[in-house]
């Protein structure tokens, strides 16, 4: 018996991959499909498939070709599975000539002439989501470049309101996107749009956007209005808008990972949380401070985000040390206080820690080394160091992609908030509005910086 292996992704399955199936078939007797996982797909660069791994399967098998279906998960695993299978062809398509030539090794290689004038990208791209930019702010060059990863959006234009306030922080790149004089004439092109306008002004860029029906991907903190927040994701619901907080962490493949370790019971009980983020920004200190504040507001997402995510939002109290310089935070210190366990957080923008992650539980503990916001890596240690166990994973890029890769799936699935729920977005305008209103907040007599 001739067995035959093939591969793909199969996402929006359509007649290129129905004749590829039919001819791989007809090469032997016996017809094995691998078919992607979504972590391989994000790990080889394809981001934003649309299917679900089960439906993809299921179109691959209602064709009635593939006598097998397996789920291809890491580089490597096709040697693996010829020789575990007994393969005696591999075959693809013929955008791959040349690139599978060192599985000749295994068995024979068959490029199969790809069918023109379809693709999966292609038909992605039929219904692109046309994306409003809104602000001018040097991320927006980082969440350009990411953008390009990502297929299924394009941008629809840019809109921000001090155009001529043009400044070296600001994006470069910016000059290159089509201009909207209005924020009303950019939304009425848009269907959705992503904000990085400073801090005060988002609240009512994304109130608009909601009303107007468009979705809303925002760069954090989402708001330090806590009331304001919750009022304008009540609105976003009514309207069946998906409003998402921009924070990278939330979305990337290894925090996830992390966490869900983490509360599997794999340290025990965890007992307390630190997380630090801190940051010596020299010149740019006055344009972070003119776009989002001191540090609790520009840095202060992040380590609460690992707090909620490991401890929940359920703490009972949390309380601040800072020390300001001229009503601005320099360096504060969050404590908070749950039923049984602690969690602890300094956040500075202009003196230096060691940016690492530490979950202390009563079996041992989980390390995520700096910088533990584009966690890659991480361990789980043990008093027995025998015991202990790294953990690896890829994060692409500046981890843009991820929350732009997420903000289009709940787009599609119509959920609001997945990896980041509400309750973790409105905890964390909680802290942040708590602290600007001085509750629970002990500032240090005098600032010993150097500004
Ligand atoms: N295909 C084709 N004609 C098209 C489009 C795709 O013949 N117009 C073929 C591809 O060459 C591939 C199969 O259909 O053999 C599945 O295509 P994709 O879903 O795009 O999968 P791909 O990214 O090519 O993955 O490990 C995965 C494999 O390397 C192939």
């Amino acid at each position: 018996m001739k067995k035959v292996i093939t591969y793909g992704t199969y996402d929006l399955f359509h007649q290129g991959h129905y004749n590829l199936l039919k001819r791989a078939k007809e090469l032997g007797d016996y017809l094995i499909v691998g078919v992607t996982s979504d972590y391989f797909d994000k790990s080889r660069g394809k981001f934003n498939v649309r299917d679900s791994l089960m439906k993809r399967i299921e179109n691959v098998k209602s064709t009635g070709f593939a006598d097998e279906i397996i789920v291809e998960e890491y580089f490597g695993q096709k040697i693996d599975d010829i020789k575990k299978y007994g393969v005696d062809i591999f075959t693809v398509g013929s955008d791959w000539k040349g690139y599978f030539d060192y599985l000749n090794e295994y068995c024979h290689v068959v490029y199969l002439e790809r069918t023109k004038g379809i693709s999966s990208t292609q038909i992605r791209n039929i219904n692109n989501l046309r994306l409003g930019i809104v602000g001018n702010e040097s991320i927006l060059d980082r969440f350009l470049d990411e953008l390009k990863f990502v297929s299924g959006v394009e941008v629809a234009g840019v809109y921000a309101a001090d155009e001529e306030e043009y400044s070296e922080y600001k994006s470069i790149k910016y000059k290159d996107l089509e201009r909207y004089e209005t924020y009303e004439a950019l939304l009425s092109c848009a269907d959705a749009v992503y904000i990085n306008a400073p801090l005060h002004e988002r609240l009512l860029y994304m109130e608009k956007a909601v009303k107007a029906g468009k979705h809303v991907l925002t760069e954090f903190p989402f708001c330090s209005d806590y009331r304001k927040a919750k009022k304008l994701m009540e609105l976003a619901q009514k309207q069946h808008v998906i409003l998402m907080e921009g924070l990278k962490t939330a979305y990337c493949p290894a925090f996830g990972k992390m966490v869900s370790l983490a509360r599997s019971g794999q340290i025990g009980k965890i007992v307390n949380v630190e997380a630090n983020f801190t940051q010596i920004l020299g010149e740019g200190l006055n344009n972070q401070i003119r776009i989002a504040g001191g540090s609790v507001e520009s840095l202060a997402a992040y380590p609460l985000l690992a707090v909620f995510k490991l401890l929940g939002t359920n703490y009972k109290r949390v309380s601040f040390v800072t020390q300001k310089e001229n009503h601005i935070d320099m360096i504060t210190k969050l404590n908070f206080i749950y039923e049984d366990a602690m969690a602890g957080a300094v956040v500075s923008i202009h003196s230096k820690a060691e940016g690492d992650l530490v979950i202390s539980g009563t079996k041992g503990y989980i390390y995520v080394p700096a910088p533990w916001w584009k966690t890659e890596f991480f361990e789980v240690r043990y008093e027995d160091i025998n015991k202990n166990r790294k953990y690896f994973y890829k994060f692409d890029g500046e981890g843009l992609r991820y929350e732009i890769v997420e903000f289009l799936y709940n787009i599609r699935d119509s959920r609001n908030g997945f990896l980041m729920t509400e309750d973790d977005v409105l905890a964390e305008c909680k802290v942040i509005d708590q602290f600007l209103s001085n509750v629970d907040v002990t500032v240090l007599d005098s600032y010993c910086g150097d500004i």
